[in-house]
């Protein structure tokens, strides 16, 4: 079980902050949902947040992220502006993918943060391409790729596991299980469920983590990446998280028991650092005006005029 206490160091503060922000931006994504302002598919990360804020902390700027269509927690725990993460949810050019992307393809080349893909796995090989870039040019940076346990059904997981173990890529591979890949089960698809082990298999360290504890997965990826950094070649983690919502906006989510996802719910990795009632006040108001600042913006942001819908489809730069 997670640890319940208090915060106790500057960490503890911010990764509380962290999960706190993602949370609290995603039940207003829920409400705009609603009112129709944001289209479109939508994958909430609600239950998950202790993932992206424990694994972003223990990277610098200079690192890498490449992410999945439930995406949002990660990219605002790198750093990607709320504002331009909004404004892509409402499909608005001053969004980080020009509006073009959705919630589903968030992007940010600055911050280093490269999607958002609606593929399931489909992030792997571009992490793998990024760390062998990085390698080649000698520049001590980490790529961590965040991908769930259905992606590991994909032939494009062991084939980027085979070849970032073999050239031996700084890649952090962590692995969301929230056991369910849509409606299916793990135990349902996969013949081997100790997810750890199979990415052992292709000789990579790994190990599993309580994806619920924010502080373990903090500890967990700072240490791969001390690893990786020192030139130990991959990582992989097992992140054991569980999604309090449904797989997707438009899934009836008939395939849990209610009971489970209320189990889950008493492990909810907002409540395992606390904070002095004023502080924890102070913070949510902080984070309240950080998202009434980000609903303003996108907003009050123009829609791309027509004239400029076949823009970007083709290289507008002329041989
Ligand atoms: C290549 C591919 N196959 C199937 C799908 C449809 N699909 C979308 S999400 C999903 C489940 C993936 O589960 P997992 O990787 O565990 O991630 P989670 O949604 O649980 O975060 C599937 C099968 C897809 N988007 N891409």
């Amino acid at each position: 079980m997670p640890r319940k206490t208090r915060a106790r160091s500057s960490r503890d503060r911010e990764l509380l902050r962290q999960m706190l922000r993602i949370r609290r931006f995603e039940e207003r994504c829920v409400e705009l949902y609603s009112g129709e302002k944001i289209c479109g598919f939508m994958h909430l990360y609600i239950g998950e947040e202790a993932v992206a804020a424990g694994v972003c902390h223990a990277l610098t700027s200079e690192d890498a992220v490449v992410s999945t269509y439930r995406e949002h927690g990660h990219a605002l725990a790198r750093g990607v502006p709320i504002r331009s993460v909004m404004a892509e949810m409402y499909g608005k050019a001053a969004g980080c993918s020009r509006g073009r992307g959705g919630s589903m393809h968030i992007f940010d080349a600055e911050r280093r943060f490269y999607g958002g893909n609606a593929i399931v796995g489909g992030g792997l090989p571009v992490a793998v391409g990024l760390a062998l870039a990085d390698k080649l040019l000698s520049r001590g940076r980490v790529t961590a790729c965040f991908f769930g346990e259905g992606a590991m059904a994909e032939g494009e997981f062991h084939e980027c596991l085979n070849l970032a173990s073999l050239w031996g890529l700084p890649v952090l591979f962590a692995c969301e299980n929230n056991l369910y890949a849509m409606g299916t089960a793990l135990a349902r698809s996969q013949a081997e469920t100790d997810l750890a082990l199979r990415a052992a298999a292709y000789d990579v360290a790994a190990w599993p983590v309580d994806g619920m504890d924010v502080r373990a997965v903090a500890d967990a990826a700072e240490r791969a990446c001390e690893s990786i950094r020192a030139g130990a070649g991959p990582h992989f983690l097992e992140l054991r998280t569980y999604r309090f919502r449904a797989h997707s906006m438009y899934d009836p989510d008939r395939y849990r028991d209610k009971a489970e996802i209320e189990q889950w719910k008493l492990r909810d990795p907002l409540g395992q650092i606390r904070l002095p009632e004023d502080e924890l006040a102070a913070l949510e108001k902080e984070i309240a005006q950080e998202l009434e600042d980000a609903v303003t913006f996108a907003e009050e942001a123009p829609i791309e005029p027509i004239e400029e819908l076949t823009r970007f489809v083709y290289s507008e730069v002329r041989p």
